[in-house]
């Protein structure tokens, strides 16, 4: 191998970009200063030109003034006429020059008319337009304009010999012979004396005229020298000026490329390495001498196919990004991120390639450990309930795909609560822990163990059918069953309840693989805990919990989105009476504005512990109902709304209830609770609590559903109520069973005895009504008295209208 070191860091790295810029602008000032040159070059060539124009118009020009006298001449010796017309045509020529002159030193020039008068002189049409140009520029350049003042004196010779022309013809027309030849002699004599004087005033114009070209051409000469002179100055100013840019960005390149934090190395297009900075030498633990010549695969870790750096050559135009794992020479391996770029060298046009290295090691442990992080439980250690899911979808999509059947348990610890109460949190960790571990013990390396949060563990069991899964649940059951914890003198024995689902191509995702598993474990539970339940669909149970958990779901979003109404159904009063009372109903409403029946979304609210939400949401909107509408409430005498057993016993609720009350303008005497007799049994203290603080404001209670919960009637007497509404089940029958009807005349006489008012509910029948009146209760309820109708409708008076009189309807409200 070469180890052959190159010159390294070259003119290829100053900026390619700035160096064409230089060059383009170094080319633009020399072709310039050529252009001029030529220009000037074209301008000497154009004055030759018309000079040499001007010196055979003058030619013509005298030779013309000469003919002119050679014709008058012959004319004279011989008397014939014909001659003069020669003359004639002859002075046409030196005229034309004239006229052409003259046009010339108008004003405005007439160049046209001198263009064409120069033409009609002889001259090439060229020649003429030279002419023109050099008279319309030049006209007052030194011995150009003396050459001009020679030509304009000539002007009066020559319009002279145009009259000696005209008076000689008429002497040689004169009859007398004698006076017309001493008068042709005096002209002959005239027209020898105007040839000598023209003659110097011709040679002055071609004189003067070659002085001044030649001054011209001097003038040029001169300012070419100087043009010239500027550009190689200018040249040379700006060859300097690029070489000492380019020189700069070299240098600032080279400071850069050894003094870069990063590694950087100057590359041939083959991998070699031609010149490294310190950074890459003390990344990789090389001096700078050792790097040079080596190529750069040589530093691959042998886990790297040493083909992959191909990709990376291939860099284009834009620089090429990867990730490499090296080998410093002490073989520790580091992750490195190359950027690749390819450098065209400015002067030579050859290619380089110029290499960064980034030392990524610790971003890479980083985000490896973020990463983990993120799918992984802290305390346990096993993988978290978001990267199970994905193991979940995955077993869903074999199951659909594959035919496989795979089974999963959802496990939740029993009375985990309790660890946590009695020997704190760090205890309740450490039992978590050791269920992980005891879990694992009983499972197969292919299953997947997460623990899903709380309490709560999942375990997915590869390629296993649903008896084989509730034989591992029953293990798993029991490792934790015999696990027994040990904190300070108390040990704590352990239980789970788990709920095994099969996951076969019923099963859509798993939200649903994960609500029927929670669904199998909750049953669990309820039959007594430490025990293992399978999920069946067809399980009635199971699809009530079901169905339950979906109602819990729709509640909430009821909740969130306003989505309930309230109805009313009214109290009457057999002994009559003006005032209205009435029960508030809540209904709850689907997306659809559908009303839902409190049957099927209450038994959820309470039992998921959500009944208080509602409760607030009833009184809130009940207290605003009634205050729109004033007129109303005067004539209102009881309105009563039914509270769950849970709001009774919150602090935070009675706190609501009387913030509500405080804002409302409703009087609080008008006010009736209704708590259940079951729930107020079941809490006795916190009703007692409760109806204690709201009396204070004037409000009364009732006890609903009395004779259902077949509580003793000790409880009717111990109850601090207003009112006792007799469950339904004893008022329904009455006509036809003693019992019922000697149960509610004796509740009627309890409660008459002790001041309170006793009603029948579902009295559904004119004839259930007089029944009741007879066992000596005076107020009625039930569709017989009227069918529960919007509050509002109620409020506006409008379910008078259809007054509903006994109208059986076996459903309840
Ligand atoms: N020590 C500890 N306790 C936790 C952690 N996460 C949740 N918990 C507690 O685990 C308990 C889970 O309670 P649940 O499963 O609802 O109730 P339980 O007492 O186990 O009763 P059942 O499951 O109904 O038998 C709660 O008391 C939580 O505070 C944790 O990371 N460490
Ligand atoms: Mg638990």
């Amino acid at each position: 191998m070469s180890h052959r070191k190159e010159e390294s860091v070259t003119s290829s790295q100053s900026d390619p970009r700035r160096s064409r810029k230089t060059a383009v602008r170094v080319y633009l000032f020399v072709a310039l200063i050529a252009l001029a040159g030529f220009g000037l070059s074209v301008l000497a060539l154009e004055i030759q030109s018309a000079v040499r124009a001007f010196v055979a118009g003058e030619s013509d020009w005298s030779k013309s003034q000469k003919e002119v006298v050679y014709w008058l001449d012959r004319a004279a010796d011989t008397g014939d006429p014909l001659w003069l017309e020669q003359a004639r045509a002859a002075l046409e020529v030196p005229l034309a020059d004239l006229r052409a002159r003259q046009a010339m030193e108008r004003q405005p020039q007439d160049t046209d008319a001198a263009l064409r008068q120069f033409i009609a002189a002889g001259n090439h049409p060229a020649d003429a337009a030279r002419m023109v140009w050099m008279f319309r520029y030049f006209q007052s350049a030194p011995h150009i304009r003396d050459a001009i003042a020679n030509w304009r004196k000539a002007d009066p010779y020559i319009l002279r010999l145009q009259t000696i022309i005209g008076e000689m013809e008429a002497q040689l027309d004169s009859p007398d012979l004698a006076d017309s030849r001493r008068q042709i002699k005096s002209l002959r004599e005239e027209v020898s004396r105007i040839a000598q004087e023209l003659r110097p005033l011709q040679d002055g114009f071609t004189d003067e005229l070659g002085k001044g070209s030649r001054l011209l051409e001097s003038w040029l000469q001169v300012i070419a020298a100087t043009a010239f002179g500027a550009l190689a100055v200018a040249i040379s100013l700006l060859f300097r000026w690029a070489t000492r840019r380019i020189a700069g960005s070299e240098r600032q390149f080279r400071d850069t490329f050894e003094q870069a934090a990063m590694g950087m190395a100057q590359m041939r297009p083959d991998g070699r390495l031609v010149a490294a900075n310190r950074a890459l030498g003390e990344l990789l633990g090389y001096s700078r001498d050792e790097l040079a010549g080596r190529y750069l695969a040589e530093f691959l870790h042998p886990d790297q196919a040493s083909d992959s750096l191909e990709s990376l050559f291939l860099a284009g135009e834009t620089p090429q990004t990867q990730e490499f794992k090296l080998r410093t020479r002490d073989d520790t391996p580091v992750w490195c991120r190359f950027s690749l770029s390819r450098v065209e060298d400015t002067w030579h046009g050859r290619p380089h390639m110029i290499l960064g290295v980034q030392d990524i090691t610790e971003a890479r442990d980083l985000m490896h450990n973020l990463h983990y992080q993120a799918r992984h439980d802290a305390l346990t250690g096993t993988i978290n309930r978001y990267e199970f899911e994905k193991h979940l979808a995955a077993a869903i999509h074999q199951a659909h795909t594959k035919g496989m059947r795979h089974a999963l348990c959802f496990i939740d610890l029993d009375q985990f609560k309790v660890v946590n109460d009695t020997a704190g949190h760090l205890a309740g960790d450490e039992v978590l822990q050791e269920v992980t571990r005891l879990l694992r013990r009983e499972l197969r390396q292919s299953d997947i163990l997460a623990r899903l949060g709380g309490d709560e563990f999942g375990v997915i069991l590869l390629d296993c059918n649903e008896t084989a899964a509730v034989e591992v649940a029953q293990k798993l059951r029991e490792a934790i069953e015999g696990y027994v914890f040990s904190s300070d003198d108390r040990q704590l024995r352990m239980g789970a309840s788990i709920g095994c689902v099969c996951i076969d191509e019923t099963m859509r995702d798993p939200t649903d693989l994960l609500r029927a598993a929670d669904t199998a474990c909750y049953m669990a539970k309820d039959y007594g805990r430490n025990r293992v339940v399978l999920y069946s669909p067809d399980d009635h149970a199971l699809q009530s919990r079901r169905s339950e958990m979906e109602a819990l779901a729709q509640i909430r979003a009821a909740l969130t989105s306003n989505r309930f109404t309230l109805y009313a159904q009214r109290i009457k009063s057999l002994a009559g009476g003006e005032k209205l009372h009435c029960e508030i109903l809540v209904r709850m409403l689907d997306l659809n504005g559908n009303t839902i029946p409190p049957g099927r979304f209450l038994p959820a609210a309470e039992r998921y512990h959500i009944a208080p939400d509602i409760d607030r949401w009833v009184v809130g909107a009940t207290l605003k109902a009634l205050a729109e509408h004033p007129q109303r409430l005067e004539q209102l005498g009881s309105c009563h709304i039914n509270l769950s057993g849970q709001s009774i016993g919150r602090e935070d609720f009675l706190a609501f209830l009387e913030l509500a009350l405080d804002h409302s303008p409703v009087d609080p005497g008008k006010l009736c609770f209704e708590i259940t007799e079951t729930a107020a049994i079941s809490n006795l203290a916190d009703a007692r609590h409760f109806f204690e603080r709201l009396r204070q404001r004037g409000c009364t209670f009732a006890l609903d559903d009395f004779g259902s919960g077949l509580s003793s009637f000790e409880y009717l007497t111990s109850l601090p109520v207003d009112f006792v509404k007799i469950d339904g089940v004893f008022v329904r029958d009455l006509l036809d069973n003693e019992v019922h009807r000697s149960i509610v005349k004796s509740i009627g006489e309890i409660d008459s005895l002790m001041g309170r008012s006793t009603v029948a509910e579902c009295v559904e029948t004119d004839a259930i009504r007089d029944c009741v009146a007879e066992l000596g209760i005076h107020w009625v309820q039930g569709y017989g008295i009227h069918r529960p109708c919007p509050l509002d409708d109620l409020l506006f008076g409008l379910d008078q209208v259809p007054e509903q009189s006994a109208i059986p309807r076996p459903d309840s409200i």
